[in-house]
């Protein structure tokens, strides 16, 4: 196992406490994606994080070193709402796709970095993990000395497709939308070639709250009102006792990762929408916006059986019709998660494209 001993979820301590810039004059317009890496600051894991991705592709790579990599990205990102965060904000993601995804890739050859949401759902593990029928001490018998029969099928079963991959997956943490992007930017350097995949299946919030308007200490209610004000926060109560929220939209980070981060390896997004009437629209904007390869789009609410690929004909003039929408389905009879059907599909994609690299 290559696993670093990062914990994304705490408060990290370098920044915790005080502010690094008080310019509080920065308007969303203003902030581009260089400029977000000038004014958050960087995990203090981050070297870590990059070491041990170093080590895990060169223990990995084989003689010709043409072993494909994919980089999963899974899960939700938080965003705090304060500096030494006691709230945030959440979003939905379980992280089902990321990690099932994973094990397809695994299945299939692929080197895996997992980066997740910590605590979201992991490859393998997650069959067992977040159960709302079975805490963890259920798998075992009375006692605790072997492994109750009833799950034993199932464990046994994830267990040996475990040990099988666990030597080409790495699982790499983040919690918040800032260790995101810094984590993003840092792997794309290290996988910026033709047989890296990078498959964004992670819910990363639009919206933030810059790192120099957040307020350093836990958000006071309306009794101490005053003292939110006197500490000029970003986001305080107000008279009546509403929590009012001044967010910045998250620079969009794709077209840096396509243009220069990673301009040699092949990009997939996620696009998801809960209106049905639009989804395909936004697929296609987002394809075109971006120049990347790729782009699944998927409903929340029919997330798990059906998916829509949406990318360029090889011919493309950039005109709509030489757009490709291929739907991916499941039925009822059919036993397997749709990822199994969706990465032999991506794989395809990259095979195809990768022959047309030079
Ligand atoms: O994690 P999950 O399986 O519950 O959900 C997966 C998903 C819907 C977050 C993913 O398929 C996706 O669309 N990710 C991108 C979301 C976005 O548009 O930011």
């Amino acid at each position: 196992m290559h696993n670093p001993n990062i914990h994304t979820s705490i408060i990290d301590l370098e920044h915790a406490i005080s502010h690094t810039s008080d310019d509080n004059t920065i308007t969303a317009n203003y902030i581009d994606e260089e400029f977000y890496f000038q004014s958050n600051p960087k995990p203090s894991y981050l070297n870590q994080l990059i070491d041990t991705t170093k080590k895990f592709l060169s223990a990995t790579e084989n003689e010709n070193n043409k072993k494909r990599v994919v980089l999963v990205t899974s899960g939700g990102t938080t965003v705090p709402l304060e500096n030494n965060t006691v709230r945030f904000i959440d979003n939905f993601s379980a992280g089902t796709r990321g990690a099932s995804s994973a094990e397809q890739f695994l299945f299939q050859g692929y080197r895996v970095i997992f980066l997740h949401r910590e605590f979201s759902l992991t490859p393998f593990n997650r069959f067992f993990t977040h159960s709302t029928e079975t805490t963890f001490l259920d798998y075992f018998t009375q006692g605790g000395t072997s492994i109750n029969p009833q799950f034993q099928k199932k464990i046994i079963e994830q267990k040996k497709l475990y040990d099988t991959y666990k030597d080409n997956l790495l699982m790499l943490p983040f919690t918040t939308v800032n260790q995101y992007l810094w984590s993003l930017k840092a792997l794309a350097t290290l996988l910026n070639n033709k047989f890296c995949l990078f498959y964004l299946a992670a819910a990363v919030s639009d919206f933030y709250v810059p790192f120099n308007r957040l307020p350093k200490h836990k958000i006071q209610s309306q009794v101490e009102n005053n003292y939110n004000n006197s500490l000029n926060n970003n986001s305080a109560t107000n008279n009546d006792g509403k929590l009012i929220l001044d967010l910045d939209p998250v620079p969009k980070f794709l077209r840096r990762l396509v243009e220069s981060w990673a301009s040699q390896a092949m990009i997939v997004s996620f696009k998801l929408e809960t209106d049905s009437s639009i989804l395909i629209k936004k697929a296609v904007q987002a394809l075109k916006k971006y120049n990347h390869q790729l782009v699944i789009g998927n409903m929340l609410q029919t997330r798990n059986k059906e998916v829509v690929f949406v990318s360029e004909n090889s011919n493309s003039n950039n005109n709509d019709n030489d757009i490709n929408v291929e739907w991916i389905r499941i039925n009822d009879s059919n036993k397997e998660v749709i990822e199994a059907l969706i990465i032999p599909a991506v794989i395809e994609h990259h095979t195809q494209w990768i022959a047309l690299q030079n």
